[in-house]
């Protein structure tokens, strides 16, 4: 994979602040956040029609949206998304809905023109076996983890078009792969959501109701990343400005702990203090994917809100919203 076009760290091309930014994905995890870091960094004409206003799926409907807005910049933060459970028993939701989501903006945004575009990944897009910590160039040399592959694939295919539009039309659209993510505005559904926000649900929940015990699911052995949605709001700014090439970008912090001593910290977090047990009937997924973010921090940008600030802000949130 090429990374000859690189902007050199610290080159900057500072979007315009009155330019249209359409925010796909406006109302989601990323979405939001990144919705709240351009608010405050300035930017007046944030575009973010929810999925009842305009349903990424049907493509004659964003051709006609995006004549009418002509936006200037797309962040593609738009997909289905999900949780082990969700991926593994929905794989065809997630395939043909991120496919035709990816497929209608990223034609929309080329046929009109759009010049600054950042598509975003997620780390399921490397193999299963991939050597942590896991760098870009890891991409399609190995089997992927069967519990996502549909969506990993979707993915894989969203990056495939990026780089085929830069190739074949000269414009500079970048990719960023975040690692496993959490924040204020996440999915806390009980089956459908992932890791974080399912014990950050569970552990509230028997709190509340003195319950002796939860049953979390799998071993607790895999390892995990995972990073605060507003950091990856920062990264995806920092991209759009300073990066310019055909490798995607990854974005984690770097630092992965197993899902048991995740348990353990959202617990001490939530103030649960009974039993947890672990139904191993319930699979596991990948062991460990690390990021390699040498790539990123060599361009400016680290992470700042530590895993326990982190799950205080969202449980904060949770609370508030009444969930
Ligand atoms: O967050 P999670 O669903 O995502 O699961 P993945 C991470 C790990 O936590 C797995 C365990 O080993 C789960 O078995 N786990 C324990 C739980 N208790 C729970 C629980 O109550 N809920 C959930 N959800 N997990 C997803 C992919 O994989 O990661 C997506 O399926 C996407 O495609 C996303 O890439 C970032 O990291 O395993």
């Amino acid at each position: 994979m090429s990374v000859a076009h690189a902007v050199p760290t610290g080159t900057c091309r500072p979007l315009d602040r009155s330019a249209p930014v359409f925010v796909a994905g406006r109302n989601g995890l990323v979405g939001s956040a990144l919705w709240r870091l351009l608010t405050a960094e300035g930017f007046s004409s944030l575009l973010g029609p929810t999925s009842t206003e305009l349903d990424l799926r049907d493509r004659p409907a964003v051709f006609e949206w995006f004549t009418k807005h002509r936006p200037h910049v797309v962040i593609l933060a738009a997909a289905r998304v999900g949780g082990i459970n969700a991926n593994n028993t929905r794989p065809t939701d997630f395939i043909s809905d991120n496919l035709m989501i990816q497929v209608n903006v990223l034609d929309a945004a080329l046929r009109n023109g759009v010049q600054w575009l950042l598509f975003l990944g997620s780390s399921c897009i490397y193999p299963k076996y991939a050597e942590n910590p896991i760098r870009e160039e890891a991409l399609l040399t190995g089997k992927l983890e069967p519990t996502n592959e549909a969506y990993a694939v979707a993915k894989i295919a969203g990056i495939t078009q990026v780089r085929a539009v830069r190739r074949q039309h000269g414009l500079p659209w970048i990719c960023a792969m975040p690692t496993n993510l959490y924040g204020p505005g996440d999915n806390f559904h009980p089956v459908h959501s992932h890791v974080l926000p399912s014990l950050i649900r569970r552990f509230h929940q028997a709190r509340t109701e003195r319950s002796p015990k939860v049953v979390n699911w799998g071993s607790g052995e895999p390892r995990r990343e995972f990073l605060h949605s507003d950091d990856l709001a920062r990264a995806c700014l920092l991209l759009l400005e300073g990066y310019d090439s055909d490798s995607p970008v990854n974005v984690g912090t770097g630092e992965d702990l197993s899902i048991r001593e995740l348990s353990d910290l959202v617990a001490s977090v939530v103030g649960y203090e009974g039993a947890v047990e672990w139904d191993t009937s319930q699979p596991d997924g990948t062991y460990r994917k690390v990021l390699d973010i040498s790539r990123i921090t060599a361009l400016g940008w680290a992470p700042t809100i530590k895993l326990a600030d982190g799950i205080a802000d969202t449980y904060a949130w949770y609370e508030s919203a009444g969930l």
